[in-house]
């Protein structure tokens, strides 16, 4: 065998020298702790509260937070969501806080063994038709039709509008690899980075945040970029903070990429670069727990890789997140969600109990949902919050479930309770599946643990 081993060391070393081998996909979680929870919007001061008071004595092993860097002020519709997805600059404020407040989040949660991994937008700015001035969240200027961002700084020659061959500038078919790389997404100002400079820029903003002490990224709209430009971002950062990391410890890599099928980009042509977000087993759960299509729960013997999906240790899962549940993004209509709570936790203690994938908790907060024609048309509304724009806290009940609004899916203790059950099972083997042919099945993790599930009718 050592032959072997050096002979594939020697390869890897080979593949190093070209970087081949940069890919990171360790959780970067402590050990035995098996889950991370997107606590989407929330503000840095809850956050450092809800790892000291619940996530660290439940055993979560970390946060994804909503993007951390300055973003445009959208007033039409009014302060939306997904306004904090058109970056205007890399300094740290936001509706979630101030840089100060951040410092002190990743200080406290790291304190306490729970890790914070950075939503990180890195393929864009903001949308084509954002303006001009100081209507951001930082105060920074900048001007979106003449592509200039100098609190970056940004100008037009850092962005991909001469590469890009569609008739409009945005991202027009989804069959054309080109356009979805360097075209606009959805008229997003779409970086070129292909430039050392931009790739610099990125890099110098994600090596800011290791240095804080963050554990690792979420790129998102890694779709959107060529697996090679991130690759040469990636092999710029340092490092993760020795205060809190073993020393040559690497950020862990997750890249949003949905791969359902029938489009040419596919997940695996990112495992390069680390793992990748895995979007069929969120829309496939939902359909089988739904019982749509004639499936039962009985086909999920073979779940995992047995279903097309990606290899587990390349998988980041969740079974909605902060797009599908409420229609953006992909997934449809199977995607479950805490609207339908009895079935959705079903879902995730499967999820948590099945061993495929590194699996993130989705928590949310929520809004009036409005159907016209079968769209939700408050889609775009953003988390609670006061008159005056600034996000409210989250309150904790006495029952220990949260308040304004705040979902908190997380403490919700069948969730709870199963985000123990992972930990406790880590490294047990799938075993003695069984099923009534139907919707009743079960099956153990080893000698460590055993879950039933009936989503038959008696
Ligand atoms: C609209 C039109 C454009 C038009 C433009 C200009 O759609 O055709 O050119 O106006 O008038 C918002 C609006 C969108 C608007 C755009 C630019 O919703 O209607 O364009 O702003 O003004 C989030 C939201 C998007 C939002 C975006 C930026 O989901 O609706 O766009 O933030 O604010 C694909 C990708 C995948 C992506 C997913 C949603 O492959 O990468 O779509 N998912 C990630 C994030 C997601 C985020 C982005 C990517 C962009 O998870 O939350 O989009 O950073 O599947
Ligand atoms: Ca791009």
């Amino acid at each position: 065998m050592q032959p072997i081993t050096e002979h594939r060391m020697g390869i890897c070393f080979l593949l190093l020298i070209v970087g081949f081998c940069w890919a990171q996909y360790n959780p970067n979680a402590l050990s035995g702790r098996t889950s991370i929870v997107h606590l989407f919007e929330w503000r840095w001061a809850d956050i450092a509260l809800e790892c000291e008071r619940y996530l660290a004595p439940n055993g979560f092993g970390g946060v994804q937070i909503s993007p951390p860097n300055e973003n445009v002020i959208i007033t039409d519709p009014w302060q939306p969501w997904w306004e904090r997805y058109q970056p205007v600059s890399y300094k740290l404020c936001t509706r979630s806080g101030n840089e100060t407040e951040f410092r002190d989040m990743v200080t406290r949660c790291n304190d306490v063994g729970v890790h914070v991994y950075v939503d990180a937008v890195i393929n864009h700015m903001c949308g084509a038709n954002a303006g001009a001035g100081n209507h951001a969240t930082c105060r920074s200027y900048f001007n979106a039709k003449t592509e200039d961002f100098p609190a970056v700084p940004y100008s037009a020659l850092d962005f991909n509008d001469a590469k890009c061959k569609s008739r409009s500038g945005n991202i027009e078919n989804y069959q054309d690899v080109s356009q979805v790389r360097n075209c606009r997404l959805v008229s997003l100002l779409d970086l070129a980075l292909e430039k050392d400079y931009v790739r610099s820029k990125v890099a110098e903003y994600l090596n800011y945040l290791i240095d804080i002490g963050v554990a690792g990224f979420r790129i998102d709209a890694a779709k959107h970029m060529w697996p090679e430009d991130v690759k040469a971002i990636l092999e710029k950062l340092k490092d993760l903070n020795t205060k809190w990391f073993s020393a040559g410890t690497k950020p862990v890599i997750y890249q949003e990429v949905i791969d359902l099928g029938g489009e040419p980009i596919t997940g695996s042509e990112y495992f390069g670069n680390g793992r990748v977000t895995e979007f069929k087993y969120g829309a496939k759960l939902g359909t089988v727990i739904r019982k749509w299509n004639g499936e039962k729960l009985s086909y999920l013997k073979n779940w995992g890789e047995g279903w097309g999906f990606v290899p587990s240790d390349r998988a980041l899962v969740f079974v909605d997140n902060h797009d599908n549940q409420r229609g953006h993004g992909a997934g449809g209509a199977s995607i479950l969600t805490f609207w339908d709570a009895r079935l959705y936790k079903m879902a995730v203690g499967f999820m948590l109990a099945h061993p495929y994938g590194f699996t993130r908790v989705m928590s949310s907060y929520r809004w009036p949902r409005s159907f016209v024609n079968g769209q939700d048309v408050n889609d775009w509304i953003g988390p609670p919050s006061y008159s005056d724009g600034t996000t409210k806290p989250v309150t904790i009940n006495a029952d220990t479930t949260c308040g304004n609004d705040w979902v908190c899916e997380h403490r919700w203790h069948e969730i709870r309770n199963m985000v123990v059950f992972r930990n406790v099972v880590d490294g047990q083997p799938f075993s003695n599946w069984w099923d009534n042919g139907s919707n009743q099945v079960a099956f153990g993790r080893g000698s460590k643990g055993f879950i039933v599930f009936n989503n038959d009718d008696w």
